[in-house]
């Protein structure tokens, strides 16, 4: 595996579930990387140059030499393709490659509108309805414990980008008032990606 010439620079927010995801990965696959505190209390992402990384001005973004990314989602599909020989963690085998994106899209749908959202509201004041997204979060947990009643991880019996794009939120949902007791399969899952070489965990919010 051919590594960056240098450290690969992390745009992140400390508390921010999707820059965490990148994280996670990049300190699972062991890169080099380099953070920078993007402070998005004072709006330091909506300034003209870290719009011109990210035209959203949202975390995280990378940069790995010339190549400027976003979106955390396809930020890990890079890291995985560039970084991961083995296609262990995004599967060229089409099915296996399907589940995957199965779960990056549930990631960045029911994950994002029920336990972040239920979390953005009690950690940053945000505004919005908190009984829809906890609603949503009731559901998308009942789904995700039933699913791993037989399969070790997400995608399968091994650790894959799904596992990494739905740790974060689902680690953290307690933040939001969203309690994991009911489900016992996704707590032992959860432990089991803490358990992976590299871990890091994100920063607690303060209650
Ligand atoms: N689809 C994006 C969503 C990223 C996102 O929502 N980032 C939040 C922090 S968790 C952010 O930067 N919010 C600031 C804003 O939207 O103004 C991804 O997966 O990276």
């Amino acid at each position: 595996m051919t590594l960056p010439a240098s450290p690969i620079r992390l745009y992140r927010y400390p508390l921010s579930g999707h820059a965490h995801r990148v994280e996670l990965f990049l300190s699972l696959l062991r890169l080099p990387f380099e953070r920078v505190d993007v402070d998005l209390k004072s709006g330091a992402h909506k300034t003209p140059e870290f719009l011109s990384k990210n035209a959203f001005g949202q975390v995280p973004v990378i940069e790995d030499g010339d190549v400027t990314l976003a979106d955390s989602n396809a930020i890990l599909v890079y890291l995985a393709a560039r970084y991961d020989p083995s296609g262990r963690w995004l599967p060229r085998d089409p099915v296996a490659a399907a589940h995957v994106q199965r779960w990056l899209s549930v990631a960045a749908g029911q994950l994002v509108a029920g336990p972040a959202a239920a979390r953005a509201a009690s950690v940053f004041g945000r505004k919005l309805d908190v009984e829809q997204a906890k609603g949503i979060a009731a559901q998308l947990f009942a789904v995700i414990d039933q699913h791993l009643a037989d399969q070790r991880f997400l995608a399968g019996d091994e650790p894959t980008l799904a596992d990494i794009a739905i740790y974060t939120y689902t680690a953290h949902a307690p933040e939001g008032g969203v309690s994991l007791d009911p489900y016992a399969n996704l707590r032992a899952w959860l432990a089991r990606v803490e358990g992976l070489p590299g871990f890091v965990p994100m920063k607690k919010a303060l209650s």
